[in-house]
Protein backbone atom coordinates (compact mmCIF):
# COMPACT_ATOMS: atom_id res chain seq x y z
CA UNK A 1 0.00 0.00 0.00
CA UNK A 2 2.91 2.44 1.00
CA UNK A 3 4.14 2.06 -3.01
CA UNK A 4 0.88 3.58 -3.90
CA UNK A 5 1.82 7.06 -2.95
CA UNK A 6 4.13 8.82 -4.73
CA UNK A 7 7.17 9.74 -1.97
CA UNK A 8 8.62 13.29 -2.85
CA UNK A 9 11.88 13.31 -1.77
CA UNK A 10 13.42 15.11 0.52
CA UNK A 11 15.32 18.19 -1.22
CA UNK A 12 19.05 18.34 0.30
CA UNK A 13 18.74 22.25 0.47
CA UNK A 14 16.84 21.16 3.44
CA UNK A 15 19.54 20.63 6.12
CA UNK A 16 16.58 20.20 9.29
CA UNK A 17 16.49 17.99 12.62
CA UNK A 18 14.33 16.35 10.45
CA UNK A 19 16.78 14.91 8.12
CA UNK A 20 18.96 14.00 11.05
CA UNK A 21 15.96 12.50 12.59
CA UNK A 22 15.38 10.37 9.53
CA UNK A 23 19.03 9.28 8.91
CA UNK A 24 18.99 8.00 12.62
CA UNK A 25 15.98 5.98 12.41
CA UNK A 26 16.85 4.55 9.38
CA UNK A 27 20.39 3.78 11.02
CA UNK A 28 18.74 2.36 14.15
CA UNK A 29 16.28 -0.46 11.60
CA UNK A 30 19.61 -1.10 9.68
CA UNK A 31 20.80 -2.20 12.97
CA UNK A 32 18.47 -4.49 13.76
CA UNK A 33 17.46 -2.91 17.08
CA UNK A 34 13.87 -2.59 16.38
CA UNK A 35 12.63 -4.10 19.95
CA UNK A 36 15.27 -1.85 21.94
CA UNK A 37 14.06 1.66 23.28
CA UNK A 38 15.59 3.97 20.78
CA UNK A 39 16.65 7.57 22.64
CA UNK A 40 16.21 9.55 19.08
CA UNK A 41 15.82 12.99 18.97
CA UNK A 42 19.09 13.67 21.43
CA UNK A 43 21.40 15.01 18.74
CA UNK A 44 23.04 18.57 17.90
CA UNK A 45 20.89 19.12 15.16
CA UNK A 46 17.41 17.80 17.40
CA UNK A 47 18.18 19.64 19.99
CA UNK A 48 17.47 22.65 18.73
CA UNK A 49 14.42 22.89 20.32
CA UNK A 50 11.05 23.98 18.54
CA UNK A 51 9.33 24.91 21.58
CA UNK A 52 10.08 25.04 24.99
CA UNK A 53 9.63 23.34 27.50
CA UNK A 54 10.03 20.24 25.18
CA UNK A 55 11.60 17.24 26.01
CA UNK A 56 13.49 14.38 24.16
CA UNK A 57 11.08 10.54 24.75
CA UNK A 58 12.76 7.57 24.85
CA UNK A 59 10.78 5.09 22.77
CA UNK A 60 10.68 1.59 20.72
CA UNK A 61 10.72 2.56 16.94
CA UNK A 62 7.95 1.94 14.70
CA UNK A 63 7.54 -1.78 14.04
CA UNK A 64 7.74 -2.71 10.13
CA UNK A 65 5.25 -5.19 8.91
CA UNK A 66 1.13 -5.65 8.02
CA UNK A 67 0.23 -4.28 11.05
CA UNK A 68 0.11 -0.61 9.81
CA UNK A 69 2.29 0.89 12.41
CA UNK A 70 4.88 1.77 10.38
CA UNK A 71 5.07 4.06 6.88
CA UNK A 72 8.11 4.43 4.28
CA UNK A 73 6.47 7.46 2.92
CA UNK A 74 8.08 10.91 3.38
CA UNK A 75 7.84 12.26 7.12
CA UNK A 76 6.56 15.33 6.75
CA UNK A 77 8.75 17.36 8.09
CA UNK A 78 8.35 18.33 11.83
CA UNK A 79 8.40 22.59 10.78
CA UNK A 80 5.21 21.76 8.46
CA UNK A 81 3.44 19.95 10.90
CA UNK A 82 3.66 21.97 13.52
CA UNK A 83 2.67 25.22 11.89
CA UNK A 84 0.04 24.46 9.85
CA UNK A 85 -2.61 23.20 12.71
CA UNK A 86 -6.04 22.87 13.50
CA UNK A 87 -7.18 23.41 17.06
CA UNK A 88 -10.37 25.54 16.96
CA UNK A 89 -9.47 26.65 20.70
CA UNK A 90 -6.65 28.99 19.95
CA UNK A 91 -8.26 29.95 16.61
CA UNK A 92 -9.51 28.77 13.48
CA UNK A 93 -6.57 30.20 10.92
CA UNK A 94 -4.11 27.11 10.23
CA UNK A 95 -0.93 29.47 12.11
CA UNK A 96 -3.46 30.47 15.26
CA UNK A 97 -2.26 27.36 17.38
CA UNK A 98 1.19 27.59 16.84
CA UNK A 99 0.84 31.25 17.75
CA UNK A 100 -1.19 30.85 21.00
CA UNK A 101 -1.26 27.07 21.91
CA UNK A 102 1.78 28.58 24.36
CA UNK A 103 -1.02 30.39 26.55
CA UNK A 104 -2.32 26.50 27.55
CA UNK A 105 -0.81 25.72 30.43
CA UNK A 106 -0.22 21.63 30.34
CA UNK A 107 1.70 20.85 34.17
CA UNK A 108 0.38 19.69 35.81
CA UNK A 109 -2.25 17.52 33.96
CA UNK A 110 -3.98 14.35 35.14
CA UNK A 111 -6.95 12.56 33.25
CA UNK A 112 -10.38 11.35 34.47
CA UNK A 113 -11.57 7.83 33.48
CA UNK A 114 -14.98 7.22 34.31
CA UNK A 115 -18.88 6.28 33.65
CA UNK A 116 -18.85 2.52 32.82
CA UNK A 117 -15.80 1.33 34.29
CA UNK A 118 -15.44 -1.17 37.47
CA UNK A 119 -12.41 1.37 38.50
CA UNK A 120 -12.96 4.84 37.96
CA UNK A 121 -9.96 6.99 38.94
CA UNK A 122 -7.83 10.12 37.82
CA UNK A 123 -4.46 9.29 36.25
CA UNK A 124 -1.65 11.92 36.81
CA UNK A 125 0.59 12.34 33.56
CA UNK A 126 3.54 11.37 35.51
CA UNK A 127 2.28 7.76 36.33
CA UNK A 128 1.22 8.21 32.61
CA UNK A 129 4.39 8.42 31.43
CA UNK A 130 6.13 5.65 33.63
CA UNK A 131 3.16 2.87 33.32
CA UNK A 132 3.06 2.59 29.58
CA UNK A 133 5.78 1.52 27.32
CA UNK A 134 6.36 4.30 24.89
CA UNK A 135 6.63 3.07 21.02
CA UNK A 136 6.66 5.38 17.46
CA UNK A 137 3.77 4.95 15.26
CA UNK A 138 4.48 6.37 11.78
CA UNK A 139 0.87 7.02 10.40
CA UNK A 140 -1.18 9.18 7.79
CA UNK A 141 -3.11 11.99 8.99
CA UNK A 142 -6.26 12.80 6.72
CA UNK A 143 -8.37 16.16 7.41
CA UNK A 144 -11.37 16.69 6.35
CA UNK A 145 -10.50 19.07 4.17
CA UNK A 146 -8.66 17.26 1.98
CA UNK A 147 -4.94 17.45 3.24
CA UNK A 148 -2.65 15.11 4.59
CA UNK A 149 0.45 14.27 6.30
CA UNK A 150 2.99 11.85 7.53
CA UNK A 151 3.98 12.36 11.30
CA UNK A 152 5.71 9.71 13.11
CA UNK A 153 3.61 9.77 16.96
CA UNK A 154 5.66 8.91 20.16
CA UNK A 155 2.56 7.04 22.27
CA UNK A 156 1.38 4.09 23.48
CA UNK A 157 -2.36 2.05 22.68
CA UNK A 158 -5.47 3.20 23.91
CA UNK A 159 -6.65 -0.30 24.84
CA UNK A 160 -3.86 -0.87 27.41
CA UNK A 161 -5.14 2.56 29.46
CA UNK A 162 -8.80 1.59 29.01
CA UNK A 163 -8.28 -2.31 30.39
CA UNK A 164 -6.89 -0.97 33.31
CA UNK A 165 -10.03 1.01 34.36
CA UNK A 166 -11.74 -2.01 33.62
CA UNK A 167 -15.14 -1.51 31.25
CA UNK A 168 -18.04 -3.01 32.30
CA UNK A 169 -20.30 -5.15 30.06
CA UNK A 170 -22.69 -2.02 29.31
CA UNK A 171 -19.48 -0.12 28.00
CA UNK A 172 -20.32 0.26 24.04
CA UNK A 173 -18.70 3.86 23.79
CA UNK A 174 -15.83 6.23 24.79
CA UNK A 175 -16.31 9.90 25.21
CA UNK A 176 -13.06 11.94 25.14
CA UNK A 177 -13.34 15.70 26.24
CA UNK A 178 -10.29 18.31 25.73
CA UNK A 179 -9.40 20.93 28.36
CA UNK A 180 -11.82 24.07 28.39
CA UNK A 181 -9.87 26.84 29.91
CA UNK A 182 -11.09 30.19 28.43
CA UNK A 183 -8.42 32.13 29.93
CA UNK A 184 -5.87 30.08 28.57
CA UNK A 185 -7.73 29.51 24.74
CA UNK A 186 -8.59 32.71 22.46
CA UNK A 187 -10.24 30.57 20.32
CA UNK A 188 -13.08 29.58 23.11
CA UNK A 189 -14.08 33.51 23.57
CA UNK A 190 -14.15 34.21 20.09
CA UNK A 191 -18.22 35.00 18.98
CA UNK A 192 -17.31 33.08 15.39
CA UNK A 193 -16.37 29.47 15.95
CA UNK A 194 -19.26 27.23 15.70
CA UNK A 195 -17.80 24.54 17.60
CA UNK A 196 -19.43 24.30 21.50
CA UNK A 197 -16.99 23.83 24.02
CA UNK A 198 -15.26 21.62 25.70
CA UNK A 199 -14.28 19.71 22.20
CA UNK A 200 -15.92 16.40 22.50
CA UNK A 201 -15.08 13.00 20.40
CA UNK A 202 -15.86 9.53 20.76
CA UNK A 203 -15.33 6.12 19.40
CA UNK A 204 -17.01 2.75 19.35
CA UNK A 205 -15.14 0.40 22.11
CA UNK A 206 -13.99 -1.90 19.79
CA UNK A 207 -12.62 1.22 17.46
CA UNK A 208 -11.22 2.37 21.16
CA UNK A 209 -9.45 -1.14 21.34
CA UNK A 210 -8.12 -1.71 17.99
CA UNK A 211 -4.25 -1.82 18.34
CA UNK A 212 -3.75 1.10 15.51
CA UNK A 213 -5.48 3.52 18.29
CA UNK A 214 -3.18 5.57 20.01
CA UNK A 215 -2.45 8.12 22.78
CA UNK A 216 0.28 9.77 21.72
CA UNK A 217 2.43 12.01 24.34
CA UNK A 218 4.99 13.02 21.53
CA UNK A 219 5.83 12.97 17.91
CA UNK A 220 9.03 13.22 16.13
CA UNK A 221 10.71 11.46 19.26
CA UNK A 222 9.76 14.80 21.64
CA UNK A 223 6.96 15.88 23.65
CA UNK A 224 4.03 17.37 21.73
CA UNK A 225 4.13 20.59 20.90
CA UNK A 226 1.22 22.22 22.47
CA UNK A 227 -0.51 23.43 19.45
CA UNK A 228 -0.42 19.24 18.54
CA UNK A 229 -2.30 18.64 21.45
CA UNK A 230 -0.40 18.55 24.67
CA UNK A 231 0.59 16.77 26.67
CA UNK A 232 -1.70 13.90 25.66
CA UNK A 233 -3.97 13.03 21.97
CA UNK A 234 -5.79 10.41 20.70
CA UNK A 235 -4.64 9.43 16.81
CA UNK A 236 -7.05 7.66 14.86
CA UNK A 237 -5.32 7.15 11.68
CA UNK A 238 -8.09 5.99 9.35
CA UNK A 239 -10.16 8.54 10.55
CA UNK A 240 -10.45 12.01 9.67
CA UNK A 241 -8.72 14.16 11.78
CA UNK A 242 -10.85 15.77 14.06
CA UNK A 243 -11.46 12.32 15.31
CA UNK A 244 -8.12 12.45 17.15
CA UNK A 245 -9.34 15.16 19.70
CA UNK A 246 -6.11 17.13 21.65
CA UNK A 247 -5.36 17.86 25.34
CA UNK A 248 -7.48 14.80 26.63
CA UNK A 249 -9.16 15.53 30.32
CA UNK A 250 -11.60 12.94 30.57
CA UNK A 251 -12.70 9.74 29.73
CA UNK A 252 -16.11 8.25 29.91
CA UNK A 253 -16.72 5.12 28.87
CA UNK A 254 -20.30 4.99 27.79
CA UNK A 255 -23.56 2.82 27.07
CA UNK A 256 -25.09 5.20 24.43
CA UNK A 257 -23.21 6.75 21.26
CA UNK A 258 -21.55 10.22 22.54
CA UNK A 259 -22.43 13.36 21.14
CA UNK A 260 -19.28 14.71 19.62
CA UNK A 261 -18.39 18.05 18.82
CA UNK A 262 -18.40 18.37 14.64
CA UNK A 263 -21.55 16.11 14.75
CA UNK A 264 -23.25 18.96 16.68
CA UNK A 265 -22.38 21.77 14.58
CA UNK A 266 -23.14 20.21 11.53
CA UNK A 267 -24.67 16.70 11.58
CA UNK A 268 -25.30 16.75 7.64
CA UNK A 269 -21.20 17.35 6.86
CA UNK A 270 -19.92 15.35 9.80
CA UNK A 271 -21.03 11.92 11.20
CA UNK A 272 -20.12 10.24 14.29
CA UNK A 273 -18.00 7.52 12.26
CA UNK A 274 -15.82 9.70 9.71
CA UNK A 275 -14.00 6.58 8.43
CA UNK A 276 -11.38 7.95 5.41
CA UNK A 277 -13.91 7.15 2.29
CA UNK A 278 -12.67 8.43 -1.19
CA UNK A 279 -16.47 6.99 -2.15
CA UNK A 280 -18.52 9.50 0.48
CA UNK A 281 -18.06 13.04 -0.67
CA UNK A 282 -18.47 15.56 1.82
CA UNK A 283 -21.44 17.60 0.83
CA UNK A 284 -19.30 20.50 -0.15
CA UNK A 285 -16.04 18.87 -1.66
CA UNK A 286 -15.04 15.80 -3.23
CA UNK A 287 -12.98 12.95 -0.61
CA UNK A 288 -11.31 11.19 -3.55
CA UNK A 289 -8.05 13.36 -4.01
CA UNK A 290 -5.71 14.72 -0.89
CA UNK A 291 -2.99 17.40 -0.73
CA UNK A 292 0.00 15.75 1.12
CA UNK A 293 1.71 18.14 2.75
CA UNK A 294 3.87 20.10 2.20
CA UNK A 295 3.43 21.55 -1.02
CA UNK A 296 3.24 24.27 -3.10
CA UNK A 297 1.16 25.71 -5.55
CA UNK A 298 3.36 24.99 -8.25
CA UNK A 299 3.26 20.89 -6.71
CA UNK A 300 0.59 20.35 -5.03
CA UNK A 301 1.56 16.85 -4.15
CA UNK A 302 -1.98 15.53 -5.11
CA UNK A 303 -2.41 11.52 -4.33
CA UNK A 304 -5.63 9.87 -4.12
CA UNK A 305 -7.45 8.82 -0.80
CA UNK A 306 -7.60 5.21 0.21
CA UNK A 307 -10.08 3.38 1.58
CA UNK A 308 -10.05 3.75 5.47
CA UNK A 309 -7.10 6.27 4.67
CA UNK A 310 -4.71 3.47 3.64
CA UNK A 311 -5.96 1.24 6.41
CA UNK A 312 -8.60 -0.86 5.36
CA UNK A 313 -6.62 -4.16 5.83
CA UNK A 314 -6.49 -3.66 9.67
CA UNK A 315 -10.20 -1.94 10.19
CA UNK A 316 -12.37 -2.94 7.54
CA UNK A 317 -14.21 -5.76 9.72
CA UNK A 318 -14.93 -3.37 12.40
CA UNK A 319 -17.59 -2.15 9.57
CA UNK A 320 -18.51 -5.46 8.30
CA UNK A 321 -22.21 -5.26 6.97
CA UNK A 322 -22.51 -1.67 7.51
CA UNK A 323 -23.50 0.96 4.72
CA UNK A 324 -20.82 3.33 5.14
CA UNK A 325 -22.66 5.91 2.62
CA UNK A 326 -25.41 5.64 5.72
CA UNK A 327 -22.79 5.76 8.58
CA UNK A 328 -20.50 8.70 7.02
N1 LIG B 1 -9.47 19.72 20.92
C1 LIG B 1 -9.31 19.72 19.59
N2 LIG B 1 -8.83 18.63 18.98
C2 LIG B 1 -8.65 18.61 17.62
C3 LIG B 1 -9.06 19.73 16.84
C4 LIG B 1 -9.57 20.87 17.52
O1 LIG B 1 -9.95 21.91 16.91
N3 LIG B 1 -9.69 20.84 18.89
N4 LIG B 1 -8.90 19.68 15.46
C5 LIG B 1 -8.87 18.34 14.84
C6 LIG B 1 -8.55 18.37 13.43
S1 LIG B 1 -9.74 18.98 12.39
C7 LIG B 1 -7.39 17.83 12.93
S2 LIG B 1 -7.12 17.71 11.25
C8 LIG B 1 -6.30 17.38 13.85
C9 LIG B 1 -4.99 18.05 13.48
O2 LIG B 1 -3.94 17.53 14.27
P1 LIG B 1 -2.48 18.18 14.19
O3 LIG B 1 -2.64 19.67 14.29
O4 LIG B 1 -1.72 17.59 15.33
O5 LIG B 1 -1.91 17.79 12.87
O6 LIG B 1 -6.60 17.64 15.20
C10 LIG B 1 -7.95 17.38 15.58
N5 LIG B 1 -8.12 17.51 17.03
MO1 LIG C 1 -9.22 18.22 10.32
Amino acid sequence: MPGRFKVPGIPSSEITPESVYLRRRQFIQAAGAIAAPGVLGLSAGASAAYVPGETALEYAPAAKGPLGYYTDEALTPRRDAASYNNFYEFGTGKTDPAAYAHEMTVDPWSIEVDGEVAKPGKLHLEDILSRYPLEERIYRLRCVEAWSMVIPWVGFPLSALLAEFQPTSKARYVAFRTLYRKGEMRGTRSFTSSLDWPYREGLRLDEAMHPLTLLAVGNYGKTLPNQHGAPLRLVVPWKYGYKSIKSIVRITLTEKQPATSWNMSQPREYGFYSNVNPNVDHPRWSQKHERRLPGSLFKPNRIETLMFNGYEEQVASLYAGMDLKKHY
